[in-house]
């Protein structure tokens, strides 16, 4: 019965069963299924499944959505319960759209992704100045900043962002990732990025990495 319970969610976030989720993800809590079972073989698992699919170039940008926004709906429903039941996040990230560009659907996506893996997330939005994502890390703690830049023009203020960092002095205390149709590893190296990701599946498998090394 349980793991039919699981099981049905997951199935439903895979479906992008909005209402299906939320639904299923109450009777789960009603039925006694532990916070803990739900997010990890549920929605994350869930998730994870989708990830893998976009990547393969299984499915696309549309569905990913549907099932994120999905996701968020069982999310909702748990997160109250999260710090009664000493769940935490796996790590703090401030995400944001770099000085200089407006284009967010990426980044949306990203951030989803990210919340959907239980990182906390704070996002910045679009046209993040350098200062911001430093104060992020001096007085909010974020472990990692992930930046998104569509604009070739944009990409600059990657590497502007890294310098406030450095100038700061608080470089060493923050993994960044960038990414973002025209960032490539190669640009990421040549800003001295600690990570790359060419989509929103990879972003969450690169934050896991960075965050198993040590700061
Ligand atoms: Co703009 N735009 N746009 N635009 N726009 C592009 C990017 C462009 C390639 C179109 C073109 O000319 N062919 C071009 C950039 C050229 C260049 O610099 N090389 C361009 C331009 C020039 C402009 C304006 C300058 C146009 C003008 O006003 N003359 C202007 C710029 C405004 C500004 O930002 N200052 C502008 C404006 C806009 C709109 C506002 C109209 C709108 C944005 C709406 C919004 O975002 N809310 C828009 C759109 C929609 C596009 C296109 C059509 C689509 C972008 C998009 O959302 N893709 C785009 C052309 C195209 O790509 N076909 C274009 C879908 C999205 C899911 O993909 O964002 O790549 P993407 O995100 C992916 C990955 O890149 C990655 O994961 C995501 C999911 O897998 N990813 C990350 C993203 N961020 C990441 C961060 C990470 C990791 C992965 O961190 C680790």
């Amino acid at each position: 019965m349980r793991d039919k319970i699981l099981q049905d969610i997951k199935d439903a976030l895979q479906e992008g069963d909005r209402d299906g989720v939320a639904e299923k993800t109450r009777f789960a809590l009603n039925s006694g299924v532990e916070i803990k079972a739900i997010l990890d073989n549920s929605l994350i698992a869930g998730m994870e499944i989708i990830g893998g699919k976009f990547k393969r170039n299984e499915i696309f940008i549309p569905e990913v959505l549907i099932s994120a926004k999905a996701m968020h709906a069982g999310m909702a429903i748990l997160e109250p319960y999260f710090t009664k039941h000493g769940i935490k996040p796996i790590g703090k990230v401030a995400i944001g759209t770099v000085k200089g560009d407006l284009h967010d659907i990426g980044k949306n996506i990203v951030s989803m992704m990210l919340k959907g893996a239980c990182f906390d997330i704070e996002d910045f939005g679009i046209d993040v100045p350098p200062e911001k994502f430093v104060d992020a890390v001096k007085t909010k703690g974020a472990e990692i900043l992930v930046l998104s830049a569509l604009l070739t023009t944009s990409m600059n203020s990657m590497r502007d962002t890294i310098a406030a960092l450095k100038y700061a002095g608080v470089r060493d205390k923050v993994k960044v990732m960038v990414g973002g149709a025209p960032v490539t590893q190669g640009f990421a190296d040549s800003i001295e990025a600690d990570g790359y990701a060419k989509d929103a599946a990879t972003a969450v498998d690169k934050a896991k990495e960075l965050l198993s090394k040590a700061i």
